[in-house]
């Protein structure tokens, strides 16, 4: 018998019991073969991510409804009696339906986009008697949360997921526990005390959400496992400042005190807590054969806490055969935090989140708002010198949007942009440059936000919901009733008194349209990056350009934005317009040692417009039309000319063109059974 067998019907109520598995045998199949846990990437940095909250994805049942069509004003998809102040309650206080099962339903959809990793939010059951939907306030850490399914069917997800050549990531919290129990005399969240001091615990919750003395045997009441009952687990100092950098400072207030919802804190000087909460982690590895963690709140775990936890989740899932374990980091607040981390964690930690300032800067680049040489000099300290690129490329996971934007207002990119594809321009940067790069669900179909003019009936737009960066891509037509009456099975209530909370204030239809325009530039420029190692592995420069004779510089904000790719003797150049609204053109420089030769050329072989265009495209630099690569007699630089790119639009050009059966070859067999519109070939 293997371990998943015997566990997955199974309901742990103490961690510290569980036989895990240190053999790297999956399950075995009905001839008795033994099937071995799926293998890591041999890199990380070569993956395209994809997170979604599997709250708001899908519920399995959006083929039943009509797809939203993107050609009309979303007005035509609300339904009659539609009010805004509705839609957003139903957005930031019920769950939605989406299911494990909803999201196996679209991993072709995924596939096709090009997608090699999921990033699936936390799983984990939380408390009935909350809409906690998000999933970070756990109460049982060994349950699948009955909204979403069950343990069988998180592990039939990964298991199809691995057959289309896709992992799995899943997001974990060990900083805290959800409010499970209150403090002494009731209290629910005292203001802090500083180290070393800290209160007594009170009493826990029960189903509902009322205080009891005892958990007893309820698996509803208080926290599960067993082991994360005692009093020492829990930190215990209250309500705290969670801002603040003194990342360094393992009993600073910003690790020490509850998070956000009265969520308690774990208490780390506690050796048997860090180990109680490890196993149960990797007990997840062990029954679902998952392939990496994204890990939450990082910043507020203590550093030797952190670098301890990375390292035995990494040990264990490497006795299963699984010795890149990816494990990537939230480190809020800022880049610089972020980096101590990584540093401090070395390679117990693979990567962190690019969700500081360079997120913001990112999107201001691409909007054409700040000038280019803003993003790129925060990638400089990654490229100090010849080979750091490598470290780099690997250490990043780039955001363009999130579920929380730490950073920056609370909307996504595509609120208030320019074109209904300029989201394009961002995701560009963040596919062709060094990191690894990570697609929010929905920004694929454009996801953006009310328009300006319904604003008025939210009266907390702008104003630090995290809602509005959390639609739903199926449609439910109405949420779940509020708290344990809409807790699935016995209580699958929906509430008809609220609309779902679907997409630019629409409920009852679905956004997964392979056809949208954002979807099929998308589609593109992942396919690209995946066929050309140079986009994935190459060293990176910003590149100067020039109008009109001028020298050749780094622009300010609208104008090209430009940089090349080079690995080996093969260098890429990647062009972004970052204007939304006009064309734009320049003398692009290149590298002149590699390019030097008489009758050096460029060829195009991604072009944003032709991706939607196809064979009517007739516009500028088509795809495998060639650029001459020309010599400044004053400089002695060499340059491309590019003209008349359009607002917001991509070209990417390789000066080493290759037979064509390259970019099949360089593909999963896969991707390629899974991919409905060949890759148009150079
Ligand atoms: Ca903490």
């Amino acid at each position: 018998m293997t371990f998943l067998s015997e566990a997955l019907n199974d309901h742990p109520k103490a961690v510290r019991s569980i036989p895990l598995p240190h053999s790297p045998v999956f399950r075995t199949d009905e001839a008795g073969r033994e099937i071995p846990y799926h293998p890591s990437p041999v890199a990380w940095a070569g993956e395209v991510l994809y997170f979604l909250l599997p709250d708001r994805f899908s519920d399995g049942l959006d083929h039943n409804r009509p797809a939203f069509d993107h050609t009309k004003p979303p007005s035509a998809a609300r339904p009659a009696g539609f009010r805004w102040d509705k839609w957003a309650q139903s957005g930031g206080e019920r769950w939605q339906g989406g299911t494990l099962q909803g999201i196996a339903s679209h991993l072709d959809y995924l596939s096709h986009l090009g997608v090699t990793a999921l990033w699936i939010g936390p799983i984990f059951k939380q408390r009935r008697h909350t809409d906690e939907y998000h999933g970070y306030a756990i109460q049982n850490f060994l349950e699948v949360d009955p909204h979403f399914g069950d343990r069988k069917d998180l592990v039939n997800l990964v298991g199809a997921a691995h057959q289309r050549g896709m992992r799995v990531i899943l997001d974990v919290v060990f900083n805290h526990s959800g409010h499970n129990w209150d403090y002494a005399g009731n209290v629910e969240n005292p203001s802090y005390r500083p180290w070393p001091a800290y209160y007594e615990r009170g009493p826990w919750l029960n189903a509902d959400g009322e205080h009891t003395a005892a958990i007893a045997d309820d698996p509803e009441a208080g926290v599960w496992p067993q082991e994360l009952q005692r009093d020492e687990c829990y930190t215990r100092a209250g309500q705290g400042n969670l801002g603040g950098e003194d990342v360094d400072d393992d009993h600073a207030e910003i690790k020490r005190t509850d998070f956000a919802g009265a969520f308690r804190d774990f208490n780390f000087d506690d050796p048997d807590t860090l180990n109680d909460i490890t196993r149960c982690f990797k007990y997840w590895i062990a029954l679902t054969d998952i392939d990496g963690m994204r890990l939450d709140t990082l910043k507020h775990v203590p550093k030797d806490a952190a670098r301890n936890f990375c390292g035995a989740i990494k040990e264990f899932a490497a006795n299963l055969g699984k010795d890149n374990f990816f494990l990537v980091g939230e480190v809020a607040g800022s880049d610089a935090s972020a980096g101590k981390y990584l540093d401090a964690l070395e390679l117990n930690l693979n990567a962190a989140l690019d969700i500081g300032s360079s997120r913001v800067v990112l999107s201001g680049v691409a909007k054409g708002l700040e000038a280019p040489s803003d993003y790129f000099s925060v990638m400089q300290p990654w490229n100090p010198t010849l080979g750091s690129h490598r470290y780099s490329a690997q250490r990043h996971v780039k955001i363009v949007d999130d579920h929380d934007h730490v950073c920056g207002a609370k909307v996504r990119f595509s609120c208030d942009a320019s074109n209904d594809h300029q989201v394009c321009a961002a995701t560009a940067i963040q596919l062709l440059t060094l990191g690894i790069p990570c697609i929010y669900y929905g920004t694929e179909q454009g996801f953006a936000g009310p328009e300006k003019n319904e604003r008025q009936y939210l009266p907390d737009y702008g104003n630090g919901a995290d809602k509005y960066l959390r639609e739903t891509m199926f449609g439910a037509p109405h949420p779940h009733k509020h708290g344990a009456q809409g807790v699935p099975p016995s209580g699958d209530g929906f509430d008809i008194d609220l609309p779902g909370f679907g997409a630019f204030g629409t409920a009852g239809c679905h956004f997964f349209n392979q056809e949208h325009p954002v979807y099929r530039r998308i589609h593109d420029l992942i396919a690209i990056r995946q066929s050309y190692p140079t986009l994935r592995y190459g060293r990176q420069y910003a590149r100067p350009i020039r109008n009109f004779g001028a020298p050749f510089t780094i622009p300010g904000s609208g104008e090209l934005i430009a940089w090349s790719r080079i690995l080996d003797e093969e260098e890429m150049l990647c062009v972004v317009n970052g204007h939304g609204n006009e064309a734009r053109g320049a003398d692009i420089l290149v590298d002149r040692a590699l390019n030097a030769t008489p009758g050096s050329s460029f060829t195009v072989v991604a072009n944003s417009l032709q991706s939607v265009q196809g064979s009517a495209y007739q516009g500028a630099h088509p795809i495998g039309s060639k650029l001459a690569v020309q010599m400044d007699k004053a400089s002695g630089c060499a340059f491309v000319e590019i003209r008349g790119l359009g607002p917001s639009e991509v070209l990417v050009l390789t000066d080493k063109p290759e037979p064509a059966q390259r970019l099949q070859a360089s593909r999963p067999a896969s991707r390629q059974t899974g991919a409905q519109r060949p890759m148009r070939k150079p």
